[in-house]
């Protein structure tokens, strides 16, 4: 064999081994169980995207368009399979949406042949990424993403502000997907994701206004709520906070909605991911939060604190000391998977049941915002354990 041969190879045998690798469940709290592996990587990908496998025009087997990461994908359960719309991020940082798909939603994932074409609108649209699906009740299946461009008003030299829209495509087998237009929004739109129901016959939009890309400023309160009549047109108008940011929280300085919230006998489960400056950066955690069932913009349920926070080998990646979701399944079983990705790289899955969430969200405590509710609360939590359990407490 040849030294292309080899190499070849061997890239071959340890990508057919990460494609068949079986995951298993990692330690619970009772509220999620993670599994062990992550389910995507870079790694993932086809040898085809990121070689040129024909030895004369690649005589070394070099790695021609390197991908850097798979992260914050979109997840849904479509024909009886788990598929998720992934953010693939080259060497280049710009992102594409590809689809990977498997049997049993915690491994076996493969990446469709050719990432998703999404029509160009502008020429200044320059990275897409994070993109929600929602199987909405008009019949077709959409998806919100960012689009960001350079800031047109940067001043010369500044080549770091940003502008992000949200963009619009929409399918029914995800192989063609039609472009509409960018939802129009006085603010910068990171983070909109459509709600899967008609609410008083209006298309409803969890958003999330800020006045910088990065800034939430005056304008950024949190998860905002806003009604579109026409889809095919969507304005952001008339919108209001449900989800509030707020000091010393896991979400004082930025929120934003996860994927599309899912419905319950008891409410809408909504998981979000919150944002806190350290002297390490931007720390990004998951929580949640629940709705009425009759106004999905009223909160009846806010347990305090995070539900998913970065852990081990999770804590390190592009991006460290991130946890992002937009995406979850809640299977015919009861069952909820959630695909989270880790520090801007790859990709996980955890597990729950509905009713376990359910139960989480409304029993949990809310953030007392002290010290000394906290305490308070612990304490409490302490004597009704002395109480019921009367013996020796461990
Ligand atoms: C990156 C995103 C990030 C955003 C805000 C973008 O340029 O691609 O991953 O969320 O900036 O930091
Ligand atoms: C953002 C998100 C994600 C990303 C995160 C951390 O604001 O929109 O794309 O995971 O930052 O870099």
């Amino acid at each position: 064999m040849t030294d292309f041969e080899n190499r070849l190879a061997l890239l071959q045998s340890e990508h057919d081994r990460l494609l068949v690798r079986k995951n298993r469940p990692a330690e619970s709290n009772g509220v999620w169980t993670r599994y062990r592996d992550p389910i995507l990587t870079a790694g993932h990908t086809p040898l085809f995207w990121r070689y040129d496998l024909n030895p004369e025009t690649n005589p070394h087997l070099l790695e021609r368009f390197g991908i850097n990461g798979t992260f914050n994908a979109g997840a849904i359960k479509y024909d009886g399979r788990y598929l998720l719309v992934v953010r693939v991020e080259g060497n280049d940082r710009k992102s594409f949406f590809a689809v990977a798909e498997s049997e049993t939603g915690i491994d076996g994932f493969r990446f469709r042949s050719r990432p998703i074409a999404i029509p160009c609108l502008d020429a200044a649209e320059t990275n897409f990424y994070d993109m929600r699906l929602t199987a909405h009740e008009d019949g077709w299946i959409y998806g919100i993403f960012c689009v960001e461009r350079h800031d047109p008003a940067a001043g010369p030299g500044d080549l770091s502000s940003a502008v992000a829209t949200a963009g619009l495509v929409r399918t029914h087998d995800f192989a063609t997907w039609e472009r509409l237009p960018d939802i129009v929004s006085a603010t910068q739109q990171r983070n909109v994701v459509l709600h899967p129901e008609f609410v008083d016959g209006r298309y409803a939009l969890y958003t999330r206004p800020q006045t910088g890309f990065i800034d939430a400023g005056e304008l950024g309160g949190g998860i905002g709520w806003a009604l579109v009549d026409d889809i095919g047109r969507a304005e952001i108008r008339d919108e209001r906070i449900i989800d509030a940011r707020c000091y010393h929280t896991v979400k004082e300085v930025k929120n934003g909605e996860g994927p599309h919230p899912l419905r319950t006998p008891h409410g809408w489960l909504h998981l979000a991911h919150g944002v806190r400056a350290c002297a390490a950066g931007l720390r990004y955690v998951l929580y949640m939060y629940m709705t009425a069932l009759d106004d999905p913009s009223r909160i009846i349920a806010s347990p305090a604190g995070y539900t998913l926070a970065p852990e081990g080998d999770e804590r390190v990646g592009d991006v460290s000391n991130v946890l992002f979701s937009n995406g979850w399944i809640a299977d015919d079983d009861g069952r909820v998977l959630l695909y989270y990705a880790s520090s801007d790289t790859r990709m996980h899955v955890a597990e729950s049941t509905l009713d376990r969430l359910v139960d989480y969200c409304l029993r949990t405590p809310q953030d007392g915002l002290t010290t000394h509710t906290s305490v308070e609360r612990l304490n409490a939590l302490i004597d009704s354990n002395r109480n019921y359990r009367k013996t020796e407490l461990r």
